[in-house]
């Protein structure tokens, strides 16, 4: 057993990025690590600048020669009778035609592609197809709406989309293509619908747009070879939710993202290639889909299961059964979807066999005790480590987890940086905090892995992340760090709430909220909810001439839903006469949590409002969620 304590933290940091960078092959090997200002006056992030590479060559054609026959992927589907394997090779050729297929298409290096995907094994093609190609794929998540989409795809100004007819999850169909044909009347740019047939649903198709994959596949070759890219090169955007305004498109590069996820993926997960069945459950449209599913598992030669499916369909054992059916050693799931399993009861778990198990993760969100003792006692037999991977989508890879080989001592803590990795905690001032503290989570040196910008906006991203503590990179996150150094992530410090793992601002909310003429005004605010981490509480003030009915909070709930997507429904609508304010119009935020939280007693001082009484009003109101 190692001791966390005496991870190797590199003192020479460049020489240990440059080091790691051998993790990969390369067309040209890097002799630079960094060149990293955050300074607002020169601010710059480069890593590995004068190397060359092919992230789709890195994850496939380097292990033909010695892993082509190898399984890459795993898929199980939806219906739990169907299931495939597919080799390097196979996946080789796939991805090949999917590239000529768009370069056909006139898809070109730079350009940016959204992929609005089921959980296909045509996912992960299309990234790998893009990616060959110099292309900037951008995966929206199949659960988001056709206007969540549309404004997605104008955002990045793609000129091609890849969809699939339908999806498939829990029994129920999604409507994919429709879906994308109703964003592309809001859209413009998009010349190309690449469609992959999956369920075999109705579809219609516009001529000279879209065409289906199963029609095109065979009318190009397999040989199309892959774009020398700088290290530099946007290899993907992934629109993520933030405390202001509409999602930002954080961009990723070739060389430092894929480097990062490779040196992680092996380090945290300690992958033997030739023996690990490794299956994480996110979806491809988050970030972990990419990291941990496709790019991480593909450029370390590992197998990565992917599941088309829910883990409650067709019963909460779905887990454990594909577990057993194709002998996984490694599982890296949500706290969520542990909580929601949890309460099923043991039952489901001991009907199947574990024993291949011998590694688990979790990532997405504060992982409670409680749920952590159930995932490491009865999932994992006692005998599985957990690695509580914490990062976000800007970091593009695992920044703090417990390692396998250090003891399981402290159930919920994140515990320490991985080496190259350099942390520190703050208070509101920005006061450096010393020993066992609790603050705000701060990134203080560069790592190859981090986000290079917002997509179209790069101040917004200076702005967001390096201002409010000058030279360093703001997390969003609070932590409290124990006396020898360990970490636990309390959670958001800003007003982005997640709930089920899926990160949402409560500015969106409150934005589709005010566009419903019924609606003047909207506060949405995050409690405490047993399974999905949190909850999603909207207060709504009515227009002066509507009149409240007992449908209206349903309607309003409805109207997010298919404005945002399913993941936004709100929980609880609450109509209210007004919001506890301050004399200058700021909204008090903290009391509003509070009064949702069920926690009256602890609003503090409300004197300095404008209407101090607007509040009992609330907190009487409120009883009925509570
Ligand atoms: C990878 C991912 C990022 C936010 C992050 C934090 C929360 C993620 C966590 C965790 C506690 C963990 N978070 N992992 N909190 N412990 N192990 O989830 O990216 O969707 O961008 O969310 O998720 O609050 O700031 P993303």
């Amino acid at each position: 057993m190692r001791r966390r304590q005496d991870r190797p933290h590199p003192q020479d940091r460049d020489t240990f990025w440059l080091e790691t960078a051998s993790v990969l092959d390369w067309i040209t090997m890097p002799t630079k690590a960094s060149d990293v200002s955050w300074k607002a006056e020169d601010f710059r992030i480069k890593w590995f600048e004068d190397g060359v590479l092919n992230a789709c060559a890195e994850c496939l054609d380097r292990h033909l020669a010695t892993r082509g026959k190898k399984t890459a992927f795993i898929w199980e589907g939806d219906d739990p009778e169907i299931s495939e394997t597919i080799t390097y090779e196979e996946v080789f050729d796939h991805v090949c035609r999917m590239a000529n297929v768009l370069k056909a298409r006139g898809v070109d290096k730079g350009d940016r592609v959204v992929l609005y995907m089921p959980m296909v094994p045509e996912a992960a093609y299309a990234m790998l197809a893009c990616a060959r190609i110099g292309a900037i794929h951008s995966v929206v998540f199949g659960g988001f709406s056709p206007e969540a989409l549309a404004s997605r795809i104008n955002d990045c100004g793609a000129t091609a989309v890849i969809t699939a007819d339908e999806g498939r999850r829990g029994g129920k169909t999604i409507p994919l293509k429709a879906n994308v044909d109703r964003a592309l009347e809001k859209a413009e740019g998009v010349r190309l619908v690449l469609t992959v047939k999956v369920t075999g649903g109705e579809t219609s198709m516009v001529s000279g747009r879209d065409l289906w994959w199963h029609e095109m596949r065979d009318e190009v070759t397999a040989d199309c070879p892959a774009e020398p890219m700088a290290a530099e090169d946007p290899l993907f955007i992934l629109y993520t939710s933030g405390s202001t305004g509409k999602p930002k498109g954080v961009i990723h590069s070739t060389g430092g993202y894929l480097v990062y996820v490779a040196y992680t993926f092996g380090l945290v997960f300690d992958i033997d290639p030739d023996k690990d069945i490794y299956w994480c459950t996110a979806d491809v449209g988050w970030i972990t889909g990419h990291s941990y599913m496709v790019y991480g598992p593909l450029a370390r030669g590992a197998t990565s299961l992917l599941f088309e499916g829910v883990p409650t369909y067709p019963d909460p054992g779905r887990l454990w059964s594909v577990t057993e059916k194709h002998n996984v050693t490694i599982l890296y799931t949500a706290p969520t979807a542990i909580r929601a399993l949890m309460k099923e009861g043991d039952g489901f778990v001991k009907a199947h066999d574990r024993s291949s198990l011998r590694l688990l993760g979790s990532v997405g969100e504060p992982i409670n005790p409680e749920a952590w003792r159930w995932y490491h006692d009865v999932v994992g037999e006692g005998r599985c480590p957990i690695v509580d991977t914490w990062w976000q989508t800007e970091t593009g890879g695992i920044m703090i987890t417990p390692l396998p080989d250090e003891p399981m001592d402290k159930p919920g803590w994140a515990t320490a940086p991985l080496p190259g990795i350099e942390l520190s905690l703050v208070d509101q001032e920005g006061h450096r905090l010393e020993g066992d503290a609790e603050g705000l989570l701060l990134i203080t040196a560069g790592w190859p892995g981090q986000a290079r910008g917002v997509y179209g906006d790069p101040q917004r991203f200076i702005d967001t992340y390096f201002s409010a503590y000058p030279g360093t990179y703001f997390t969003g996150d609070g932590a409290h760090r124990d006396a020898e150094g360990d970490y636990r992530i309390t959670g958001r410090v800003d007003d982005v709430l997640n709930v089920s793992g899926h990160r949402m601002g409560t500015a969106e909310i409150e934005s589709a909220l005010v566009a419903h003429p019924a609606v003047a005004e909207a506060a949405v605010v995050g409690y405490p909810h047993d399974v999905k981490g949190q909850g999603i509480h909207c207060y709504v003030i009515l227009q002066s001439d509507v009149q409240e009915t007992d449908d209206l909070p349903q309607t309003l709930r409805q109207h997010v839903r298919q404005d945002i997507g399913p993941v936004a429904t709100p929980d609880r609508v609450q109509i209210a006469p007004g919001l506890p304010k301050t004399r200058s119009g700021k909204i008090m935020r903290r009391i509003l949590r509070k009064i949702a939280e069920g926690h009256p007693d602890q609003l503090g001082d409300t004197s300095t409002l404008a209407e101090p009484e607007i509040v009992d009003t609330l907190v009487a109101d409120a009883q009925r969620f509570t």
